[in-house]
Formats: C-alpha cells, structure tokens, sequence
C-alpha cells in the first residue's frame, strides 16, 4: 500500500526503564540491520549492541523482526528496545530516519494496520479508546470493541441486509411471475426483525458511547434554587460558591465525577433571569447556551413553588429536544421528605442539596437515563459517529418497511436496504472518505 517506512518512538517520551522504537514499511529490515549489526530473524528477540557510524556503542538493547504481513501493520516491522532514556532513543529515532524512514503521522501505525485488514476501522477506533480509557469500566468496554464484538455484531446486521435484500431483488426481478407478493408476510417479518437487531445494538452503543464521552449535565433553573449547592454536593466539595445572593453564579461551572463509575461532566450555571448587570446577563447567555448542548438538564426549582407552574416555566426555558428532569430542592424546609415521580411524563425528584437526602435518587436516575449497567456490563467502545450510522441504517430500514406495508413500492424499499447497508459499511470502514480517516487518526498518539 505504502512505498515509504516510517518510524516512531513508541513508548512515551522521557525517562524509562526500556524505551522501544518501532520502524514499519519496506526498509524496516535494513535499518533494523544497519543498527543492531545482526540479522534477526523473525519473532525472535536478539541481545544487540547499537553502534554510531564509527562503531562505536551507544547502547545495549535488544531487536525484533516481524516480516510482512504477519506483522502488526501488515509490513515489514522492526522493533528496537533501548534503555529508557532521552538522548538514547532520540538518537535510536533519528539513525533510522539516517537511513531512510521518515517520522510517523498520529495513529498511522494503526492505519497501515487497517488499511492492511489487519483490522476494521471500529477496532482501530477500539486502539485509541483503549489507551484513552478513563475509568475500568471504559477500558473493557474498548477490549472487547478490540477483539471484534462489535464489528461481529455489524456483520451480523449486514449479513441479515443482505439476506433480506436477496428476497426482496428477486422478486423485483421476475416481475411477470403470477405469484402474491410475499403471501406469509415473510419480507414483512424480515423488516421487522432486522430493525430490532438494529434496536438493540443502539441501545448498547448509546451505553458504550456514554461511557466514553460521559454524560454531559447541566443544573439550570431561577436564582438561589440551590444549583450550586447542588453541584457541591455531587462534587463532594465547595466548587462553586453558594450565597443566600440571587445572581452569586456567572461563569459556568465544570467538574468531572464518576457516579459509580459512569462518566459525568456536570455544570452549574447562572440563575434564569433578567438581569440589568451586564456581568450576570452574560453569565444567563452562557448558561442557556450550556442547556442547548446538555445530555440532561436539571431544572431545579425550591420545592414550595408551585409544581405545575415551575414545569410550564422549565418548558419555556429549555428546547423541546433537550431531556428534562426537574428537581424540587429544599425538601428540610417541608414535611413532605424526598422522592422520585413522574409527572406527565417528566421525571420530578424532591432532594435537599443542603443536607443530602434525596441525592442518591438523583445518582440512580442519572444512571438511569443513560442505560448504564454498571461495571460489569458487556458492553463495547462506541462513539457519536457509530451512534449517527446506527440511527441512519434503522431510519433506512424503518422507511423501508413503511414502502413496503404502505405502498407495496418495492423498488423503493430495496434503494431503502441499500442505503442501510452503506450506512453499516461506515461503521466498519468498509464504505469511508479519506476526509473521515484523516479525522478519526489525527486524534491518536504519534507512535501508535
Ligand atoms: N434549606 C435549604 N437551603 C438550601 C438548600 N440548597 C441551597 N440552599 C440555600 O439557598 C441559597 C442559594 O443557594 P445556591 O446554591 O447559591 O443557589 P443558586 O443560586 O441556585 O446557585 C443558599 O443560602 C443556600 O444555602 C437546601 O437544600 N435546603
Ligand atoms: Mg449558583
């Protein structure tokens, strides 16, 4: 695929115990060579002195050889492990770029792997994910994304397109044929099945994507509700300052927790309100810009305000497409204790951010929301983009089963089941643009 050879220091930079750097592409061999002064022989691990140009050491190490394409990358791969130290591998780096490697881009290791089919672009992506992991749970989820589940669970859903798709030409094929469209509804249940499988690995894609990218809440709602109180509270301890003021919070607010191991990024922010202060209307700017990116708002209101009122409020302030729980703050100060209820659909919890009852409710529901089965769930790296190809290729299968139920227009219906089976190939990368590679391996660490 590539004429030139590329090198890179693959362990981190700085002091070490070992440090490796690793050569891949046509001249690995040579350089590999060139510096240890032996000739490896595949998958062995050879003790090596590396010598300058004029023979003298410069260290002791070690070299491997891994031949094309039984290789990481597909090609030809050398690894050269010194002792960990700066000027060492530095100079390790820079004899093979002497002798004619050039230095790696970000991820382009892992790319040569995936353009090599050594693997699909969802468990490249696992790569990065993997080394990114923030929390255990997140480091199992991108193992098991590594070692193919998901990408076995695609080709699942593809083989199943497939099948269905297979029904549906031949009967567009023979068009004379005198035989009823689809006498037993099987092309009916075909559809229907297959957007349940789609379904269902939504629902597990949304929880690994949560659990990498966290669930993003924002606390919103009037003046002197309690927001920040609440966000010391979640936090365990005084991030944000809490005054009996109304209008004490500009800025917004961020912090990172972990509610029992689910990703959180919570923010508080400026009470709701007409403000005069210029300060603080910009702070009301910035807090209703934050409502319109949130995963969840917590529209929080002192709980001796009229319920109905304050929901009518909530709706007006937050977009309809924004998810909305609303939470009644101050219960110490009523009879009537903590609690979880549903009204009209919205979830309402009754907590007290002053003494802490009631905040387990919220822990629960957050957990709730964004279908997080704790730790030990079997769950796989997912990010937004194999979220948005998921929703596309059950969009396309959902229309294409209204053609088919509704219309009897079978044309349409196979173009339906096509345009779900490309959306699928992006997921693996059997169908991608240059541009989406570029973007998806500009973000790993040069040398992976
Ligand atoms: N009794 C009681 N007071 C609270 C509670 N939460 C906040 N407060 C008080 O309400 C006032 C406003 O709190 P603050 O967190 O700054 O509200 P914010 O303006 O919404 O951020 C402060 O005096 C807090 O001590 C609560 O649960 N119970
Ligand atoms: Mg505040």
């Amino acid at each position: 695929m590539y004429d030139d050879t590329i090198a890179a220091l693959a362990t981190p930079p700085g002091k070490g115990a070992v440090s490796i750097v690793r050569v891949s592409g046509a001249k690995a061999l040579t350089i590999g060579m060139e510096l240890a002064g032996l000739r490896p022989s595949p998958r062995h691990a050879h003790v090596c002195t590396f010598r300058d140009k004029t023979g003298l050491p410069v260290d002791r190490g070690m070299v491997l050889f891994f031949p094309g394409p039984r290789s990481s990358t597909g090609e030809d791969v050398i690894e050269l492990h010194g002792h960990g130290g700066v000027v060492v591998s530095d100079w390790l780096l820079s004899q093979a770029f002497h002798l004619g490697a050039r230095p790696a881009e970000p991820g382009e290791f892992t790319l040569r792997a995936f353009l090599n089919d050594k693997l699909d672009l969802a468990q490249a992506e696992a790569v990065a994910d993997l080394v990114d992991s923030g929390s255990r749970a997140a480091v199992r989820a991108a193992a098991r994304s590594l070692c193919g589940a998901f990408s076995e669970r695609v080709r699942e859903l593809q083989s199943a397109l497939t099948a269905l798709r297979v029904r549906l030409e031949a009967w567009l094929d023979f068009p004379d044929e005198e035989l009823e469209l689809d006498p037993h509804g099987d092309l009916d249940a075909g559809f229907g099945a297959l957007s349940e499988l789609l379904e269902r690995l939504l629902g597990e894609a949304r929880q690994g994507a949560v659990l990498r990218d966290g669930l993003n809440v924002v606390i919103a709602g009037p003046p002197n509700a309690g927001k920040s109180s609440l966000m010391n509270r979640l936090a365990g301890y005084d991030a944000a300052i809490v005054t009996q003021i109304p209008g004490t919070t500009r800025d917004p607010l961020r912090e990172y927790l972990s509610v029992d191991g689910l990703p959180v990024c919570i923010t508080d922010t400026a009470g709701f309100r007409t403000s005069t202060d210029p300060v603080e209307a910009e702070g009301v700017r910035r807090a209703q810009r934050a409502v319109e990116h949130a995963d969840r708002v917590l529209w929080m209101v002192d709980v001796r305000e009229d319920l109905p009122a304050e929901v009518t409020r909530a709706h007006a302030e937050v977009a309809g497409d924004v998810a909305l729980t609303v939470i009644r703050n101050k219960v110490d100060l009523v009879p009537q204790g903590p609690g979880l209820e549903d009204h009209d659909g919205l979830s309402v919890i009754r907590l007290s951010a002053l003494t802490g009852e009631g905040t387990e409710l919220l822990r629960e529901h957050l957990k709730v929301i964004s279908g997080f089965g704790g730790e030990s769930s079997g769950t796989f790296s997912a990010r937004s983009r194999h979220l948005d190809a998921l929703l596309r290729a059950r969009g396309h299968v959902r229309a294409g089963l209204e053609q088919l139920k509704e219309k009897r227009a079978l044309e349409l219906a196979a173009e339906e089941l096509r345009a779900a089976q490309g959306a699928l190939g992006e997921l693996t990368g059997e169908v991608t643009s240059d541009d989406l590679l570029g973007e998806i391996f500009a973000s790993f660490c040069i040398g992976k």
